[in-house]
C-alpha cells in the first residue's frame, strides 16, 4: 500500500499561535499548485478560528521557499498570468488583508516568490543563517507576488533594482540593515524565539491591532488628509472597544492589562 502523501502545509496552534509550515523539504518548500493554495485557505481559516490570534509562516528544513517549482510548470494549461491570479497573487492579498497579525518566520532561503512571501509579512524575523534572493533574473522572469511593491518600499528603487538585476544573496546581517527584517535569531534556537515572539504579539490587543494593519496598509497608497481621516474613524472603534476601557483601568491601577478574552459569541 502506497503511504499517504505528508501534506504540503503542515498546522499547529499553540498558545493562540497557529503556525503554517511549508512542507515539501527536498525542494527547499519550492511553491506548486497544491500548497499555494492550501496556505492561501490555511490562512483564511485562521483568520476565522477565534482561537487564533497570531499567524507565523514558515518552512520545514533547511529552506524558507525557493519560489516557483520549476518542475511543476511543463505542460501547465494556464498563461503566467493566469496562473499568478489564480496561485501567488490571491496568497498575498490574504495575507495583507488578514485581520490578524502574520509573521513571516524565514528558516533558510528565501527565493523568487518566496521572497515576496517573506516579505508579504508584518513582521520578518529571520534565522542567522537565513537569506534572501530576488532570483527572478536568473531565468529571465520580472519580480512577481509583490516583490515590486515591497522592495523599494523598503530599500528604495535604486538598491531594489540591483538586488533584481543581479540575483544578489541578502544575508540576514544586510536584511536587518536594510529594513528586509525585524529581528535576526540564532538558527539553533529559532522556532522557540519565533513562539515566544508570537506570544508576545498574541498577549497585544488584538482588535487594535487589525485596525492598526488596516490604518498602515491604506497609508502605505494614501495621501495625508485621507490618513487622517481614517485614523479618525478607526480610532473610534477602538475607543469604543473593551480593550480600550481594559487598558486604561490597568493603567490607573497599575497593573498589566489582560487583552485575552473570549470574544462574545
Ligand atoms: O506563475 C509562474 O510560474 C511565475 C511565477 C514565478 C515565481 C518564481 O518564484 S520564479 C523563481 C523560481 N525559483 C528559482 O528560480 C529558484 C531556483 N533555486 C535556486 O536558485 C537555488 O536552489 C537556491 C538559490 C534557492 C538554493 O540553492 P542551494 O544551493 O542552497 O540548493 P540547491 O541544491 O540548488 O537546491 C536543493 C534542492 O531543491 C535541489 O534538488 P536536488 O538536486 O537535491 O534533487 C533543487 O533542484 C531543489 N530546488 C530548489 N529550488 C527549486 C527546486 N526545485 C524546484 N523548483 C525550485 N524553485
Amino acid at each position: 500500500m502506497t503511504p499517504p502523501e505528508s501534506p504540503v502545509i503542515l498546522s499547529r496552534t499553540r498558545a493562540g499561535v497557529r503556525t503554517l509550515t511549508l512542507n515539501r523539504p527536498d525542494k527547499l518548500n519550492a511553491a506548486n499548485d497544491a500548497l499555494l493554495l492550501m496556505l492561501t485557505a490555511e490562512l483564511q481559516a485562521a483568520d476565522a478560528d477565534t482561537g487564533v490570534r497570531v499567524v507565523v509562516i514558515t518552512g520545514a528544513g533547511r529552506g524558507f521557499c525557493a519560489g516557483q517549482d520549476l518542475g511543476d510548470v511543463s505542460g501547465r494549461d494556464m498563461t503566467f498570468t493566469e496562473h499568478l491570479n489564480h496561485t501567488y497573487n490571491p496568497l498575498i492579498r490574504t495575507i495583507r488583508g488578514l485581520s490578524k497579525p502574520v509573521i513571516t518566520a524565514i528558516n533558510g532561503v528565501a527565493a523568487g516568490a518566496g521572497a515576496s512571501l517573506a516579505l508579504a509579512g508584518d513582521i520578518r524575523l529571520w534565522a542567522q543563517s537565513a537569506s534572501l534572493i530576488e532570483v527572478f533574473s536568473n531565468i529571465a522572469l520580472v519580480p512577481d507576488s509583490g516583490s515590486t511593491w515591497f522592495l523599494p518600499r523598503l530599500v528604495g528603487y535604486h538598491r531594489a533594482f540591483a538586488l533584481m538585476a543581479l540575483a544578489d544573496r541578502v544575508r540576514a546581517d544586510d536584511a536587518l540593515k536594510y529594513g528586509l527584517c525585524e529581528e535576526v535569531l540564532a538558527d539553533d534556537s529559532f522556532a522557540d524565539a519565533v513562539q515566544a515572539y508570537a506570544e508576545r504579539l498574541a498577549s497585544r490587543p488584538a482588535h487594535a491591532l487589525k485596525l492598526t494593519k488596516q490604518a498602515l496598509n491604506a497609508a502605505l497608497t494614501s495621501t495625508l488628509d485621507q490618513a487622517l481621516d481614517l485614523e479618525a474613524e478607526l480610532q473610534q472603534l477602538a475607543g469604543d472597544h473593551w480593550e480600550h476601557e481594559e487598558g486604561v483601568t490597568a493603567f490607573k491601577a497599575k497593573r498589566v492589562p489582560e487583552f485575552v478574552r473570549p470574544e462574545p459569541a
